[in-house]
């Protein structure tokens, strides 16, 4: 990828989209001394009891869902990570921008340095802003030295403070980013990292699978670290590697010691959890918890880490002005690339709830996920069923700390996220790896994508099909009524709203089929 192009494409972009308003700031509320935002890795719409999980405990999550504002028709932008974390933090579509899409963990910094986000904005505005967990946005500026300053990184980007894993848990390096610098690097044994080619005398996954303790089912068969092969080949850097199995208690520690070390003044904290994305690997303690095997007990893992957190907050006396927000990055996937057992202990579980498709998938599981918002003593408990995106948070969060950045796609519900409106969005774009659907009202229009039905690899059903696809959610949320061919006007008048809001130039290639 190119990163000069893209900074002149997102210099080109940013300012025109985001800007002063001059819109008042949200005047009627007390804004929260502090703001915690708790994003997870692949959780589900159905992974939590409080969204009607009825085989997986989750009382901590549980906590915050039933005691808040819980979302049931909340959306990421997208059916994967990276797109999805770009829109988190930058209130903005990632079709916008063919780049934006899975990446590997050498890749360059995605988001510009100039460009308003949501941790730059907060920091604006008075909040010592903090990142913990999972980046997945890129670092640096292409060809990183992993053994020097990396930069940019999240400190670029309005983060007063980072510890970071770069990209996923199953790509190299394994390693924590703190401030830019890999943390407990031995300068004498330096990181190398590759995405084209292993280095020399380097066992992998592919090559010796003798030596891995979980063994990869498609991908996933590169450098082998802690008996777990990962994508992309590594060298060096033995003493920084992390423990898979410790990473939670990694993680919570950080998050902790943020909070201890901010708690005189305002902060925002955004805890970017790995769970339960693969390799799912739970402490011991945890194993076995939750009799569905890794998967489950990694949500388990979560949801105690969860509860830890906001214990963290209450023994400083901080539940009642700290603004807690939880949501997921993308839909479940059960095998996503490791025999772990995921599919055969599952059980009755269903990680998706009621919902279609899952992880990669244009159907409503890939992007429709948990959201909840939180405020002890001040937002008041109930269900909402208004169509919201975490995109929004951007623009409905300035309004709510008096900043004046709007604008973008991100839209300004603070009203709906506090729970004392239910006017969410009229519609929105979903995006499922790089292709995309219109979600209007309770209707979701799917166009016409060539490839297969089925991801194989995953057992996921993506959305793909020669046809049209148009679901009315309202009474059919499990997609199996495809309305396009019986209500061809309400086809025809979401697909004229869907070509407008994907702008200028964008075609649905195949055929319309009411033609
Ligand atoms: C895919 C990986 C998958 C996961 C995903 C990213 C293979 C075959 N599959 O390419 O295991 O890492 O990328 O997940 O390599 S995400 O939640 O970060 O988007
Ligand atoms: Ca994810």
């Amino acid at each position: 990828m190119n990163n000069s192009k893209n900074i002149l494409l997102a210099t080109a972009i940013v300012p025109l989209a985001f800007g002063v308003t001059g819109c008042a700031p949200h005047k009627k509320d007390v804004k929260p001394t502090n703001i915690v935002l708790i994003y997870l890795d692949d959780l589900g719409y159905g992974d939590m009891a409080a969204y009607g999980a009825k085989g997986l405990k989750t009382p901590n999550m549980d906590r915050l869902a039933n005691g808040g504002v819980r979302f049931t028709n909340a959306y990421s932008s997208s059916a994967t990570s990276t797109p999805s974390r770009y829109a988190l933090l930058t209130g903005t579509y990632p079709w916008r921008d063919k780049d934006i899409k899975i990446l590997p963990g050498s890749a360059p910094l995605l988001i510009n340095t100039e460009q308003m986000t949501l941790s730059r904005m907060l920091k604006n505005a008075g909040y010592h802003t903090g990142i913990v967990g999972k980046w997945h946005l890129g670092l640096g500026s292409g060809n990183v030295d992993w053994n020097s300053q990396i930069s940019p990184c999240p400190n670029e980007l309005g983060f007063d403070y980072s510890y970071i894993m770069a990209a996923t848990q199953d790509r190299v390096p394994t390693v924590y980013i703190k401030n830019g610098f890999v943390e407990g690097l031995d300068p004498n044994d330096p990181i190398e990292v590759s995405y084209k080619k292993n280095f020399e005398g380097e066992p992998t996954g592919k090559l010796n699978p003798e030596l891995t303790t979980m063994k990869w089912h498609h991908g996933h068969n590169h450098s082998i670290i802690n008996g777990i092969p990962r994508i992309g080949f590594m060298k060096g850097g033995e003493k920084a590697r992390w423990n898979d199995v410790d990473m939670a208690d990694d993680l919570l520690d950080e998050a902790q010691l943020f909070i201890e070390e901010n708690k005189e003044k305002p902060f925002f904290l955004y805890f970017a959890m790995q769970q339960p994305h693969v390799p799912r690997t739970p402490h011991p303690r945890f194993e076995g918890t939750s009799g569905m095997g890794p998967r489950g007990d990694v949500i388990v893992e979560a949801d105690w880490s969860v509860g830890e957190l906001i214990k963290t907050l209450e023994n400083n006396n901080l539940m009642d002005e700290t603004l807690i927000i939880f949501s997921s990055d993308n839909g479940p996937v059960l095998n996503d690339g490791y025999y772990d057992d995921a599919v055969e202990l599952l059980g009755e579980h269903l990680p998706a709830g009621p919902l279609r498709g899952g992880k990669y998938s244009l159907f409503e599981a890939g992007t429709r996920i948990p959201f909840m918002v939180y405020w002890e003593n001040t937002v008041k408990p109930k269900v909402s069923d208004a169509l919201v995106c975490q995109m929004d948070l951007l623009s409905s969060l300035a309004s709510l700390v008096g900043s004046d950045v709007r604008g973008g796609d991100s839209e300004d519900l603070i009203d709906v996220f506090l729970g004392k409106s239910d006017k969410g969005r009229d519609a929105l774009i979903l995006e499922a790896t790089s292709r995309t659907a219109f979600r209007q009202g309770d209707w979701v229009m799917i166009p016409p994508y060539k490839g297969a039905a089925i991801n194989k690899f995953v057992n996921t059903e993506v959305g793909n099909s020669q046809e049209y696809q148009l679901y009315n959610l309202k009474n059919d949320i499990g997609q199996r009524n495809n309305l396009a061919k019986s209500n061809p006007e309400k086809l025809k008048a979401m697909l004229d709203d869907f070509i407008v809001m994907r702008g200028k130039g964008y075609k649905v290639t195949e055929k319309l089929i009411l033609e």
